[in-house]
């Protein structure tokens, strides 16, 4: 992004020049900001210097999410906004981070509008929204709404076999406090989170900003393929039981009947054991995201892949097991909220605010189950994201800090 005009120009700039190294691979030019690592206390420091240059009030919930408070967090009907700052492996500098900088910046320009809160106002960071290291998405804010149990939480485990409470532990949290936390979400009356668009959808319509409609439901499931280990070159081809034959088998069935029912499917993510060039795996693990405009679709998909793959992995003589690691039911954002946002927004004549849905969750899809949500999309020119090409305009970043600073306004300074 280029130098820019205006306050909350010049202080977005310089708050995501902070940001924009941390976590940052130098090879790949994408990010590996997985919750509980360096990088994630780097970030977290980032944000509790951006909450205490401000004169907000700082806060560490019990699940690890970061509060930047003005006003008196206990007089209720708050108006949150935020996102997160943990990535997807290699992810993009946009995906999270353009929601909590903009907050910061749409509080600046509303300082500098002389704008009177009458309502208490926080920006927030949730922790672990991507589930890049343990698997789960939004962990953050599942465990604060109370649709993930301590003791789910708990038996989350990364790839080395760290679990979630020595993580957090040995990050100098403490993982014994964790839970539902209903009197923080009773406090609140609107959250509101700006995020990049994740799809061309701004892009097509020509517009900078978005109003979010819905998510699509969305989960993960974990397929375990397990045959017989066995040597490359010595082993006959009718001799074999290679699951890497089934897990190939399932991937093109993912595709095959996610085109059929109009969804979306990707396995993304493998794990072979012994993993060496001139062994017959014994287990391959192949993680399945899929997502759909509705229930059954999504449904049709995932039962159709999975017959598929217990099909061909009968045939060859594999074993297949399948494990719903996530999944997230469609969210339809708080009708009045979300219109409340069009009235605000559609007053400023220069702007046309479409309405949108996607397919990518958000702590505001997991909170909406709890407190009214709403979200701002911001144009991404290539739809690209959860990839170091990810990227935004400036012009259309700061067209969404003055979009969400208008609807704060609109919210919390009645
Ligand atoms: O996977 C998602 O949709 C989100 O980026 N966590
Ligand atoms: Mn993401
Ligand atoms: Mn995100």
């Amino acid at each position: 992004m280029t130098a820019s005009t205006g306050a909350a120009g010049a202080g977005f700039l310089e708050m995501w020049r902070d940001l924009r190294p941390i976590g940052r691979n130098r090879d790949s030019g994408g990010y590996r900001r997985y919750a509980w690592t360096a990088a994630d206390a780097d970030c977290r420091a980032w944000f509790r210097a951006q909450a205490e240059s401000r004169g907000l009030t700082y806060e560490l919930d019990r699940n690890g999410n970061q509060w930047a408070w003005l006003g008196d967090p206990d007089a209720g009907d708050a108006v949150v906004t935020g996102s997160h700052l943990d990535s997807v492996p290699d992810g993009g500098a946009f995906d999270g981070p353009l929601g909590v900088v903009s907050s910061f910046a749409a509080l600046d320009e509303l300082r500098h509008r002389g704008a009177e809160f009458t309502k208490p106002l926080a920006i927030t960071n949730f922790g672990d929204e991507e589930g890049a290291r343990f698997g789960l998405a939004c962990v953050g804010s599942r465990l604060t709404s109370g649709v993930l149990t301590p003791e789910q939480a708990h038996a989350l485990t990364d790839a080395d076999g760290v679990s979630l409470p020595q993580a957090m532990e040995r990050a100098g949290y403490d993982p014994e406090t964790i839970g539902p936390d209903h009197d923080r979400l009773a406090r609140i009356g609107a959250f509101i989170e700006l995020h990049v668009e994740q799809g061309r959808a701004l892009d097509l319509s020509g517009d900078a900003v978005g109003i979010a409609s819905s998510i699509w439901p969305h989960g993960r499931w974990r397929f375990d393929f397990r045959g017989e280990a066995n040597h490359a070159g010595t082993t006959r081809l009718v001799d074999r039981r290679d699951p890497m034959l089934s897990y190939a088998e399932t991937v093109l069935a993912a595709r095959r009947e996610a085109r059929l029912a109009g969804a979306v499917a990707t396995f993304g993510k493998i794990a072979v054991e012994p993993n060496g060039v001139n062994a017959i795996p014994s287990l391959v693990r192949g993680w399945l995201d899929s997502r759909a405009a509705d229930q059954q679709a999504l449904d049709d998909t995932v039962t159709a892949i999975e017959k598929a793959a217990r099909a061909y992995a009968d045939e060859h003589g594999i074993e297949v097991s399948l494990t719903r690691e996530s999944f997230t039911p469609v969210v339809e954002f708080d009708h009045a909220l979300r219109d409340e946002l069009a009235r605000i927004l559609g007053t400023d004549q220069e702007l046309k605010v479409p309405v949108l849905g996607t397919g990518a969750g958000h702590d505001a899809g997991i909170l909406a189950s709890s407190i009214p949500t709403a979200m701002l999309f911001v144009r991404n020119p290539t739809g690209v994201s959860h990839s170091p090409a990810e990227s935004a305009a400036e012009d259309d970043c700061l067209a969404g800090v003055h979009a969400l600073a208008d609807v704060l306004e609109g919210l919390a300074c009645t």
